[in-house]
Order: structure tokens, then C-alpha cells, then sequence
């Protein structure tokens, strides 16, 4: 048991007693080359960790925006309101307004690639448990962010739960990036009937490190929202 009878002439041994034993400096020698190799380590395990970092962005609607855009083109209202809210003093009221599921653009993550992964949630008011209206979040790739926030190349699948229809709840669904995709879009959609009015607050997106993503009134990718907002109303113009 050498590590342990070091340890005890270590703890017996006063502050210029004698001169360290030939043995116990070996000892005291294999213990710092531990010591170093056990430092390169985690320093490694650290650098592994940040590569694996995640960004993340809050959207409140305590702002004055609302969506970033929707589909199809005016199936949906977004409005603003004090009541019901789940943070702050106002939430997102959306009212669906086309016959097929419109979807409220509430978020853009771009830059990404396979592998990637992106969590995102919000908080969601329904009160009318197993019946409509309801409010699921959803997914589509969009590989023409951040030039053209209409884009769509495919269906990214969501959450199929409706939730419990007893007040706020939070609802969330994570992506994980394949087939070549490098920008997702986040979607409130609206079930079930022209008419049908639901809440949401506090949308909260993680991303990978590195990732830009963009919510209501926030785009802290430097430049792109001047362009992103400026072409999604030459879009929603025709
Ligand atoms: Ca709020």
C-alpha cells in the first residue's frame, strides 16, 4: 500500500524535520506527473464542454412585435394583450383565421448542421381541456435563413400534445438537425376551427454555440435583421 504509507509519513512528517527518504520522492514524484496529467485532462474535458455550449434567447412580448411571419399568408391574427399573461404585462394572442393549421413564425435558428441541437418552448393558455382551441409548437426546415424567412424545405415535426386545457402549461420540443439542413423555423400553430383564439408567453430557445437565432424584436446576429425584416415584407407584400 505505498500511496497510503506515503500519505502517513507525509502527515507525520514536521516542516524541515529531515531530509525527504529517496523512496518518498519517488513517491512525491509519480504524485505531481498524476497531478499534471490529471490537469491536461480536465482541462480537455473542459474544452470538450464548450464545444457543446448552447446560446439561448428569450422572447416575453413585452416589447411591441409579435411574429416574425406566418403561413399561409394572413391565416392568422397577432395581437398583443394584457389578459391572460403568464410573465410581465402582456402575452401573444393569436386568432386563427385560415380553415387549413396556421402556423405564427416565432423563432429562426440558422447556421446549424447535422447533429445540431435545438430546444424550444413556450408557455400556452387553454381552457378548454380535450376540445379546441389549442396551440401546439412545430417545426420546419428553412435552409434560405437568414435572406428569406418565408422559406420552407419541409416539415421538422413537433410536439403532438395539446395540452392539458387547465390554464398556462408549457409546452416544448427539441430538433436534432439532419439530412443537411442549417435553419429551422419555430411555429405556434392554431387548431382547430376560423375563430379559435389561444395565449402564449415566454417562448425560450437553446441553441447550439455558434448558432444565430432570432425571436420577436430580438436579433442579436449583428446586421441580418435590417435585411430579414425588410425582405419578409417584399415577401408579404405579393
Ligand atoms: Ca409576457
Amino acid at each position: 500500500m505505498p500511496a497510503l504509507r506515503r500519505i502517513a509519513v507525509s502527515c507525520l512528517r514536521l516542516p524541515g524535520e529531515r531530509e525527504m527518504p529517496r523512496e518518498d520522492q519517488l513517491y512525491d514524484n509519480l504524485e505531481k506527473t498524476v497531478m499534471k496529467k490529471l490537469l491536461v485532462l480536465s482541462g480537455a474535458l473542459l474544452m470538450a464542454g464548450g464545444a457543446g455550449a448552447i446560446e439561448t434567447l428569450d422572447c416575453d412580448w413585452e416589447g411591441t412585435e409579435t411574429v416574425l411571419g406566418m403561413f399561409p399568408d394572413a391565416g392568422l391574427t397577432a395581437t398583443l394583450v394584457g389578459d391572460p399573461i403568464h410573465g410581465g404585462t402582456q402575452s401573444l394572442e393569436l386568432e386563427r383565421l385560415a380553415a387549413s393549421t396556421p402556423q405564427a413564425y416565432i423563432g429562426f435558428v440558422w447556421g446549424l448542421q447535422d447533429g445540431d441541437v435545438v430546444t424550444a418552448g413556450y408557455w400556452r393558455y387553454d381552457v378548454s381541456p380535450d376540445a379546441a382551441p389549442s396551440t401546439r409548437i412545430w417545426g420546419h426546415w428553412n435552409d434560405d435563413l437568414p435572406a428569406d424567412l418565408t422559406g420552407y424545405n419541409g416539415s421538422a415535426g413537433g410536439n403532438s400534445d395539446y395540452g392539458t386545457g387547465e390554464g398556462w402549461d408549457y409546452t416544448e420540443y427539441t430538433w436534432t438537425v439532419v439530412d443537411g439542413h442549417t435553419g429551422l423555423g419555430i411555429e405556434a400553430r392554431i387548431y382547430s376551427n376560423p375563430g379559435d383564439i389561444v395565449w402564449i408567453d415566454d417562448l425560450h430557445i437553446e441553441a447550439p454555440d455558434g448558432a444565430c437565432v432570432m425571436v420577436p424584436g430580438q436579433n442579436p446576429c449583428v446586421g441580418v435583421q435590417e435585411i430579414s425584416w425588410s425582405k419578409m415584407k417584399a415577401n408579404n407584400s405579393h
